[in-house]
């Protein structure tokens, strides 16, 4: 028996027949309360959503170590109400004794499709939710701590106070999480700002924090004298939503923020100096990551003294590594010579710290190098130039762009050398802060050609006899101009792939075309995308795709986070049956045009608005467009707006007369059906190929 049928079987017992669904958004995770589990242990959670999770059969959890089930509902189908507006659910987190502590992204399975993310705090240390009225000193909830404390910032002016008993000589840390939290929240729009106040009995202020970890608080503090203390948290502006819940994680263990060396390479033993609170002195430690560590971050639990800690960002990286030295490096005299490819590890180690590091080239030699800091959490903000012997900047960079997101960390791509020479790389915080958690890995390294590639969305839905479109698009590094052939591994039960790809040249987006059979089961599974390319002398290329979890932002912007899971799901037969096309391949002549007729099948009753479309756009925005270049849609010529239970369209497609020739490239065909103002299901009909013949 498969996994889906088990799955199925599991959970019939209040499922209704799938025939009496009709079509609603996929739900929208908001919040999840409470937002920690305890490692080792197995909770209940209450999930709260827009839109019904009526129907929910799984959840997904990324990372590993913790994993959820669906606690059936007491709401009850009726026939009078088939499938109720289920937007409170109970789950159940199980997190294994040894699951690395931190963030989990996880979702829900629904017949209407994937749920957007919510997120998840795995803690240490026995969840205390807040409860009844704790809205003033006098009514503190009483915590014995350690404890990681949950609640929510639920309304206008709410503060939340919490009492606890401390020792003389007591350390403990305070580490909230609340607006880190909000980040991938489909449709929270505003996010909370939270303060933490640390109190005495007699309401004296000990120490408050503000933004530690982004808007997030952060407190280690000594306690000199046993006694009573209150805990104060709120919204700093004192606004308040029914969604904002946060968890605060009161340790008296070691809590690290920064390592030095920030990298490390895999199977060999690392000296690291540590950085944060609570911490033996000297700070130091010796890691060695098991020899099979991939290379990029890693989360460890670094063995202090008797204690592990917190989880610390860790990179691991393949490129032979060197430390800053001892010496004076501030000057471009002083400039420590390296060899590329290198990963230097440094420190802006004081206020005003400026590192200089010096190569040689050749005229016309090409590099770069690139920061990596505040993505692992240091609190360099860095500043990067490239310098010649005469200490002229040649090149500068502040923040770098990653896909459709900018990062403070620096980033110099595919600098040229004007000349055979000495060159200086410079590194530097923006404002010139420093001190022990200012840490780097400054990758150098010469240029080659690679790609990188994007997925606009997290999930693609399906419903069986229907298709599915995954628009990639890459972003061409260093002279990379090849053409990407694109790959997707792990889809569920019934569902099969065609891959497109990217043209070479100005090519950007390609398509993959999802189907699901007729008798597809209900399913889900997490997919992996990737593209791969030979270079001209026969190397080859490979990237894995990453991708973006859309949010809504105030006033309806579209924003993005990058995420790890992908996810395609069948759900249960919706509003569209099959999206039907009058041929499977288009050959356009320079100048021409050519035409496909479009019929898609409705499900009994449904006479809404269908709009057909080549390209995945959002209001006014492309965000997926696989045609060959000078190939368009004729909007004036096609009838794309099927209105009432209209069936039948028309995609004309023109080729403009100097269009190159190209050869079987994969477009798909939409039918998109409006959910409300900014949201659409879609539909895709099977590929269509297109080819522009030679004039
Ligand atoms: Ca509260
Ligand atoms: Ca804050
Ligand atoms: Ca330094
Ligand atoms: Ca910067």
């Amino acid at each position: 028996m498969s996994r889906n049928t088990l799955i199925l079987a599991g959970c019939l017992a209040w499922l209704p027949a799938a025939s009496a669904w009709a079509q609603t958004s996929y739900p929208m995770l908001m919040s999840v309360k409470p937002v920690a589990a305890q490692v080792g242990q197995t909770s209940e959670h209450t999930v709260s959503s827009r839109a019904s999770m009526w129907g929910a059969y799984q959840v997904l959890v990324s990372g590993t170590g913790v994993t959820g089930e669906v606690v059936p509902p007491e709401t009850k189908a009726t026939e009078k109400d088939p499938r109720p507006n289920l937007q409170s659910l109970k789950v159940r987190f199980t997190v294994a004794p040894d699951a690395l502590p931190g963030v989990r992204d996880f979702r829900i399975a629904t017949p209407q499709g994937v749920s957007t993310l919510g997120q998840l705090v795995i803690a240490r240390d026995p969840v205390v939710s807040e409860s009844g009225k704790n809205d003033s000193p006098a009514e503190a909830n009483q915590v014995t701590v350690p404890a990681t404390v949950c609640g929510a910032i639920e309304k206008a002016e709410d503060v939340d106070y919490f009492q606890f008993q401390a020792e003389a000589g007591a350390a403990l840390s305070f580490h909230m999480r609340a607006m880190r939290l909000q980040d991938r929240i489909h449709d929270l729009q505003q996010h909370c700002d939270p303060i933490l106040t640390l109190r005495n009995a007699a309401g004296v202020t000990l120490a408050a924090s503000d933004n530690y970890f982004f808007g997030d608080p952060f407190i280690g503090y000594r306690f000199e004298h046993a006694g009573e203390y209150l805990l104060e948290i709120r919204d700093v502006r004192y606004q308040g939503n029914q969604y904002w819940e946060y968890s605060l994680e009161i340790s008296d263990q070691p809590f690290v923020t920064n390592a030095y060396p920030l990298a490390v390479a895999a199977g060999a033993p690392t000296d690291l100096q540590l950085a944060g609170f609570q911490l033996p002195d000297p700070a130091q430690v010796s890691v060695t990551l098991a020899a099979e560590t991939p290379p990029g971050p890693s989360w460890q639990g670094l063995a202090v003294g008797d204690a592990i800690s917190n989880p610390v960002p860790l990179i691991v990286s393949d490129l032979p590594l060197i430390s800053e030295s001892e010496m004076d490096n501030g000057t471009v005299e002083q400039a420590q010579a390296i060899a590329v490819p290198a990963g230097i590890n440094g420190r802006i180690e004081t206020e005003g710290d400026i590192d200089c590091y010096s190569f040689e080239a050749a005229k016309g030699d090409k590099f770069s190098f690139e920061v990596l800091a505040r993505r692992h959490q240091s609190e360099l903000d860095s500043h990067l130039r490239i310098l010649d012997s005469q200490g002229r900047q040649l090149a500068l960079n502040d923040d770098l762009r990653l896909g459709i997101r900018n990062y403070a960390d620096s980033w110099i791509e595919d600098w040229t050398a004007p000349a055979d020479g000495r060159y200086i790389v410079e590194i530097r915080d923006l404002h010139l802060r420093g001190g022990q958690p200012f840490v780097y890995l400054l990758r150098a390294a010469r240029s080659q050609p690679y790609f990188e590639l994007y997925v606009d969305t997290d999930k693609t839905p399906l419903t069986p006899g229907t298709g599915g479109a995954i628009y990639v698009r890459t972003v061409r590094k260093n002279g990379f101009d090849g053409e990407i052939q694109l790959h997707i591994d792990g889809l569920p039960e019934g569902v099969t792939a065609t891959c497109g790809r990217i043209l070479a040249g100005k090519g950007k987006d390609g398509c993959i075309v999802l189907q699901a059979s007729g008798d597809a089961p209900l399913g889900v599974s997490n997919v992996t995308i990737r593209g791969t390319a030979t270079l001209p002398g026969g190397e080859q290329l490979t990237a894995q795709a990453s991708n973006y979890q859309e949010t809504y932002q105030p006033g309806g912007g579209r924003g993005h986070w990058p995420v790890e899971m992908h996810t395609v799901s069948v759900g249960a037969p919706s509003d569209i049956l099959s999206v039907t096309l009058s041929t499977a391949e288009l050959v356009l002549q320079p100048g021409g045009t050519q035409q496909v007729e479009v019929t898609i099948e409705r499900a009994e009753g449904f006479d809404k608005n269908v709009t057909l479309d080549v390209a995945y756009r959002h209001l006014n925005s492309v965000y997926g467009d696989s045609l060959p270049e000078g190939v368009t849609l004729d909007t004036g010529a096609s009838k794309t707006l099927l209105t009432g239970g209209t069936t039948q369209g028309l995609i004309v497609l023109k080729a403009a007369a100097d269009a190159p020739p190209v050869q079987q490239q994969q477009i798909v065909v939409m039918a998109n059906v409006s959910l409300n103002f900014v949201m659409k299901a879609t539909y895709a009909s099977q590929p269509l190929l297109i080819t522009v013949p030679e004039k």
